[in-house]
């Protein structure tokens, strides 16, 4: 890198993706910028450890308020950044979520991307600022094609996965039109010890943990026969970062190339915790119960959705070959390293719970 400092702003930088990108991102020199929605709580956990003091010298690292829903804030901070990179990583994420809040989703999700790709045209930065969606495997939704690749074409079923449809095309059409460098990552689902507590993998980890240590008597799930291909965020973002490095820019499949069922993640969770879990029913009715006959895990069908994405599978060739990317962490190692720090913060509740105090479940 030249002496000349690059310029990163990230948005979405409170959220899984954004806090390990600017981790990489500050390793790697750049000044980073993020966005952060104002919040009656603190919303910074995931990047405390990253603040600097603003009074210190040489800082590197900035937030800024700001929304996607909000043109006038993202100029601004657009403007006064002058960013070389933009990392688009804000979105109302959640799936379920979406069903129940649509119009939100789309402002944010479809439109908050077009409002940054124009901010881009209005102040005149579409020769220096390169542009990153982060786009997803839940736009192949009822798959045409196994596994999916960049060619796949797609058949998003949520009102999430067609406001990130929006996005994707309007990313294109910005590179087609303006000459942005501008591009697309097709990331499948990639989890991490700092995954949304309410996305599966985590909410599997965290509640056998805490079932493990006696703090909660039963998990409640929806589709267990739905497959994901997981991979771990920590990787992810590296490839969010080499595909703004490249020469002309160009979309790409990120995945794993591995497939596993809901099920299959809660019994390697499970044999991570020594426990072993007795399957019995389908669909509705099944239960998973431990050694000593107690029912740990249930499906409640108010976690179904009204449209479900049952099977992805990603094929990564194109990012092997032209990124020379491959996936570092195994499915058996992530889901270890999800216990584990699920079953020490478990372990801190456990204590406060000694103490007479009560620690938050989440039941979404
Ligand atoms: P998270 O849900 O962990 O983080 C989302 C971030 O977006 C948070 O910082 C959140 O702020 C912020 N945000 C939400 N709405 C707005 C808004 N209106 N204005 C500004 N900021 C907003 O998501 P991930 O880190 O897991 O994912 C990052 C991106 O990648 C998302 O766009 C997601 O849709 C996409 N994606 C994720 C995949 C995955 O498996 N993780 C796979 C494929 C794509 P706050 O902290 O205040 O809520
Ligand atoms: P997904 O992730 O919808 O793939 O979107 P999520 O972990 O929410 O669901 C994965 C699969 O598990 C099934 N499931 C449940 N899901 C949740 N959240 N809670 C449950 O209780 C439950 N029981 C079963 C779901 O039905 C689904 O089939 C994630 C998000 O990060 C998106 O932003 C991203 O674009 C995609 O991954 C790729």
């Amino acid at each position: 890198m030249s002496d000349q400092k690059k310029v990163a702003l990230i948005t979405g930088v409170t959220g899984q993706d954004g806090a390990y990108l600017a981790e990489l991102l500050l390793n790697k020199g750049y000044i980073v910028h993020g966005i952060k929605r104002r919040s009656s709580l603190f919303n910074t956990d995931r990047i405390d450890h990253l603040y600097q003091d603003p009074h210190e010298k040489d800082v590197r690292f900035f937030l800024h308020h700001g929304d996607l829903t909000d043109s006038s804030s993202l100029i601004r901070i657009i403007q006064q950044t002058q960013p070389d990179e933009i990392y688009n990583l804000a979105a109302q994420s959640h799936v379920a979520v979406s069903f129940e809040e649509p119009e939100y989703t789309a402002n944010s999700d479809a439109l908050g991307a077009l409002r940054i790709l124009e901010a881009i045209r209005i102040l005149g930065l579409e020769k220096k600022t390169r542009f990153y969606q982060a786009s997803t495997s839940e736009l192949y939704g009822l798959v045409q094609e196994i596994p999916q690749k960049e060619t796949t074409p797609f058949y998003p079923r949520s009102p999430y996965a067609v406001a990130k449809l929006y996005a994707y095309w309007i990313t294109i059409n910005y590179r087609e039109a303006y000459g942005i460098y501008a591009c697309n990552g097709i990331l499948f689902n990639h989890e991490s010890p700092i995954r949304g507590e309410t996305f599966v993998t985590r909410k599997i980890t965290r509640a056998l943990a805490r079932i493990k240590l006696g703090l909660q008597d039963c998990l409640y799930l929806g589709n267990l026969d739905a497959k994901r291909d997981w991979g771990h965020a920590k990787d992810y973002v590296e490839m969010q970062w080499l595909m703004l490095q490249q020469e002309k820019p160009e979309d790409f499949v990120i995945a794993t190339g591995v497939q596993y069922s809901v099920r299959d993640f809660i019994n390697a969770a499970a044999e991570e915790l020594s426990l072993k879990i007795y399957w019995e029913g389908t669909g509705v009715d099944e239960k998973g119960y431990d050694e000593t006959g107690k029912c740990i895990v249930a499906v409640d069908p108010k976690y179904f959705r009204p449209t479900e994405v049952e099977t992805l599978l990603g094929d990564p060739s194109k990012a092997k070959e032209q990124l020379g990317w491959t996936p570092r962490t195994s499915f058996a190692e992530l889901v270890k390293e999800m216990i584990r720090e699920d079953l020490k913060s478990a372990e801190r509740d456990e204590l406060v719970k000694k103490h007479g105090f009560k620690a938050m479940d989440y039941h979404e």
